[in-house]
């Protein structure tokens, strides 16, 4: 509440937020931020607006965090656009839903270009529509070679589904002989995950005041800090992120500092 004062009185000014990236810059920065960006609905309501309409608003927050946190110098921003369980939706939010990666991409993929942030995605692209697939399929093609953040969509993404998925893979390797059951461990079940290639989350934040997981990145996350807030996400803004990133620094003093000198 005193921050959406401070900020209608303009009190939080760009001056304090460069002074506050400086400083999360000279601790220890999360590599891997994964967010479930809960609340679009429920902001819509709260305007009396219908929730598609919360949904597009949302997508304007995915441009201010994904530009922030390349700023900071996170390295990979994981955002949980679509799980499994949204195809229970209605059919006609399902459809605006299904627009939004194009719209957001032909509105916003310049700039992601100019930030050097390269598109990735996790989950089973093979069930979206294909102006869906397209569009982020030609995201992940033009960004291919970006070595900056990676900005990294979970869409038609089940953390559970992810796993029997891996389990399945590695049934067959062992049913061939090219590997005994022996050889099975936790290193060789991460390689089978969708994000193989990611350093682990650091950090899960909510939005929304849901205190919960729901089927989000559930083996990546052992050791994750995790940070709830009760804003909806289409309010969520640089300010929240900063706060967040902050409080993630001050649990983390161990390694509360670059040289190492931090206190356990
Ligand atoms: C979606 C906006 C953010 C709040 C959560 C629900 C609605 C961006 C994308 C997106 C996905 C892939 C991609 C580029 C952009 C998106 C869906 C929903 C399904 F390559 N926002 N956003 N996708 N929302």
């Amino acid at each position: 509440m005193l921050e959406k004062l401070l900020r209608k009185k303009n009190v939080v000014s760009d001056h304090s937020i460069a002074n506050r990236i400086s400083g999360i810059q000279n601790r220890h920065i999360p590599a891997h931020v994964a967010i479930i960006m809960d609340g679009n609905g429920r902001w819509a309501k709260q305007r009396n607006l219908p929730r598609v309409a919360g949904h597009h608003e949302g997508m304007k927050t995915v441009r201010k965090i994904t530009r922030i946190a390349n700023d900071i110098g996170i390295k990979v921003l994981t955002l949980y656009a679509f799980s499994t369980e949204n195809w229970k939706r209605p059919k006609l939010e399902i459809d605006f839903l299904m627009k939004l990666p194009g719209e957001f991409l032909s509105t916003y993929l310049p700039e992601l270009i100019e930030q050097n942030v390269k598109v990735e995605m996790i989950g089973n692209i093979d069930m979206l529509p294909r102006h869906t697939k397209q569009a982020i399929q030609k995201a992940m093609e033009d960004t291919v070679n970006n070595t900056g953040m990676t900005l990294n969509f979970a869409m038609n993404y089940g953390s559970r589904l992810e796993i029997t998925e891996s389990v399945k893979a590695i049934a067959k390797l062992v049913e061939s002989g090219s590997i005994s059951s022996e050889d099975i461990n936790e290193s060789l079940i991460e390689t089978h995950l969708m994000t193989k290639h990611l350093p682990e989350p650091d950090l899960l934040i909510r939005t929304s005041g849901e205190v919960r997981l729901s089927n989000f990145m559930l083996w990546q996350l052992a050791y994750a800090e995790l940070s709830f807030t009760d804003v909806y996400w289409p309010d969520f803004d640089e300010v929240c992120m900063l706060n967040a990133i902050e409080e993630f620094q001050l649990r983390n003093r161990r390694f509360g500092n670059v040289e190492g000198e931090g206190n356990a």
